[in-house]
């Protein structure tokens, strides 16, 4: 079932000039980006971003962090994509992230684990309509779609 879930590269990744070589995981993969851009996310935002841990000790810290330099949002399409983006990002603590995950790959600490994404069809829903409006969604078809899908 083709789904979009909503990823997030963090300032560590994007100062590091890590946002081609992750794009090209999703992409390599067949995942579709439908919309994608670098910017500044507000205090107002982070904190509506991460509502839900706003009552956990981290919190402010986890929001001075995203705002303290670029984003890049993205919003991703494939079959399964929430949970198979997860997959690709591995587990929240980069201590424990498989190798081969993105996390496992390119991060060490906690606070500095490279990437965001959606967790649930609820919360996809929800970040993708925090970060981008329905007129920045580019609808097209893959020219391999038929090699990539059954
Ligand atoms: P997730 O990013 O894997 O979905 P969440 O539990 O939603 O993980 O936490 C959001 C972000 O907050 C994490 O990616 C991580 O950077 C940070 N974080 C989570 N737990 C802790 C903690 O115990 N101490 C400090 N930062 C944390
Ligand atoms: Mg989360």
């Amino acid at each position: 079932m083709r789904q979009r879930t909503f990823a997030m590269l963090k300032p560590d990744a994007v100062k590091r000039r890590l946002t081609g070589k992750i794009l090209s995981r999703f992409e390599e993969r067949g995942i579709k980006i439908i919309a994608a851009k670098t910017l500044m996310i507000s205090e107002e935002l982070a904190k509506t971003h991460y509502g839900e841990h706003s009552e956990k000790p981290f919190f402010n810290d986890l929001v001075s962090y995203i705002t303290s330099g670029p984003v890049f949002a993205m919003v991703l399409e494939s079959d399964d994509v929430i949970a198979q983006v997860r997959k690709m990002v591995g587990a929240t603590n980069p201590k424990e992230a498989d190798v081969g995950t993105i996390r496992g790959d390119y991060a060490i600490d906690l606070g500095r684990n490279v990437i965001h994404a959606s967790d649930s069809e609820e919360s996809a829903v929800r970040e993708i309509g925090l970060f981008f409006d329905e007129s920045e969604f580019c609808d097209y078809e893959l020219p391999d779609e038929d090699i990539i899908y059954e």
